[in-house]
């Protein structure tokens, strides 16, 4: 299935979402859980429970008003659990966060698995509330909590033909359902330009608001690069490899003429069936949130146009 184009998404979406979070309450009190059992009915996996994370400001966030929170974590895409946009915020409890590890490997001279332990120790984590803009011309304002993804990249020693980074999410169909379907290929993957990667910008987020990421965001850790469309922000990462060839990415496989690997924020270059100049804001002042236009490199051209001179970025997009 392909990534629904903006006119396609119906507003009785957003309405459900109150009906649906009025269920999930109800859901999560052990009564209703106690007695659905009782009688029969499927109940939920509980969900990890969101721990707070110490963390400093950065300078690198916008001043704009974070998008709510109950927005952020039921309006999502993650197809592994379903390709509506409620669909992770039902069914992402099956997913289990604890132990995690990653593995980061290929051109390096430390290749290493790390325990989600591991890989936290030692790092000051950040509130980053960066601008997220999906493909679909739909966007948000999210206080991510995290650490530059270089951090991680450098304990490994990567070789001077690592030219690009690869990433993987889990591959699970058992905790993911999404994945016996055939919507991607699986497991999820995406890629960067070692420069990209690099990036001060380019974040490896464990949490958001202040807390532990909830799984239909990514737990327990996601890649998030604020100035591309928001599906390169891959989630809940089982592996990073360093390679000299330009990696696959899952929506280049299912779509190469729509989705590109570069796939930065470009108001000058529509998708092949909609417009890229304007974006829905997802906000707290209405239903739908606000028109807005979209801005290059959504808004991060300052800190990042650089690494594209001299590349033609219609034909690289
Ligand atoms: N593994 C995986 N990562 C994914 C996706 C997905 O379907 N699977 N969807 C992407 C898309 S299209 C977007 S817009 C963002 C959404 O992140 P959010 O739900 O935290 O806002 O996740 C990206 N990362
Ligand atoms: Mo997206």
């Amino acid at each position: 299935m392909l990534i629904r184009r903006p006119h396609d998404i119906k507003p009785s979406e957003i309405t459900d979402r109150k009906l649906y979070i009025n269920r999930r309450t109800l859901i999560a009190s052990a009564g209703f859980a106690a007695g659905a059992a009782a009688v029969g009915l499927p109940v939920q996996p509980r969900e990890a429970r969101a721990a707070p994370l110490a963390s400093v400001p950065s300078p690198l966030s916008t001043a704009e008003a974070p998008t709510p929170k109950n927005k952020i974590t039921t309006y999502n895409n993650f197809y592994e659990f379903g390709t509506d946009k409620g669909d992770p915020a039902e069914n992402a409890g099956s997913l289990k966060t604890s132990p995690w590890s990653v593995a980061v490997e290929g051109e390096c001279a430390k290749p290493a698995t790390y325990t989600l332990e591991d890989i936290m120790k030692g790092e000051t984590l950040e509130d980053r509330v960066y601008r997220h803009r999906c493909v679909e011309a739909w966007s948000m304002v999210i206080p991510w909590v995290g650490f530059p993804l270089a951090n991680l990249l450098k304990r490994v020693e990567p070789t001077g033909n690592a030219k690009y980074v690869a990433f993987e999410t889990l591959y699970d169909p058992k905790q993911m359902p999404g994945q016996r379907s055939s919507d991607l290929t699986w497991p999820y993957m995406e890629g960067l330009r070692m420069d990209e990667a690099m990036h001060p910008l380019t974040l490896l987020a464990v949490g958001l608001y202040g807390e532990t990421l909830p799984n239909q965001d990514g737990a327990p850790i996601r890649l998030v690069v604020p100035w591309k469309y928001g599906f390169k922000g891959i989630k809940s990462i089982v592996k990073i490899r360093f390679q000299a060839e330009q990696p696959k990415t899952a929506w280049n496989i299912a779509a190469p003429g729509e989705y590109g690997f570069y796939s930065n924020v470009n108001p000058n270059r529509d998708h092949p069936r909609w417009t890229q100049k304007k974006e829905r804001r997802i906000d707290g002042n209405s239903r739908l949130g606000t028109m807005i236009e979209t801005a290059m490199f959504n808004g991060y051209g300052d800190q990042v146009a650089s690494l594209y001179s001299g590349m033609d970025l219609q034909k690289d997009f």
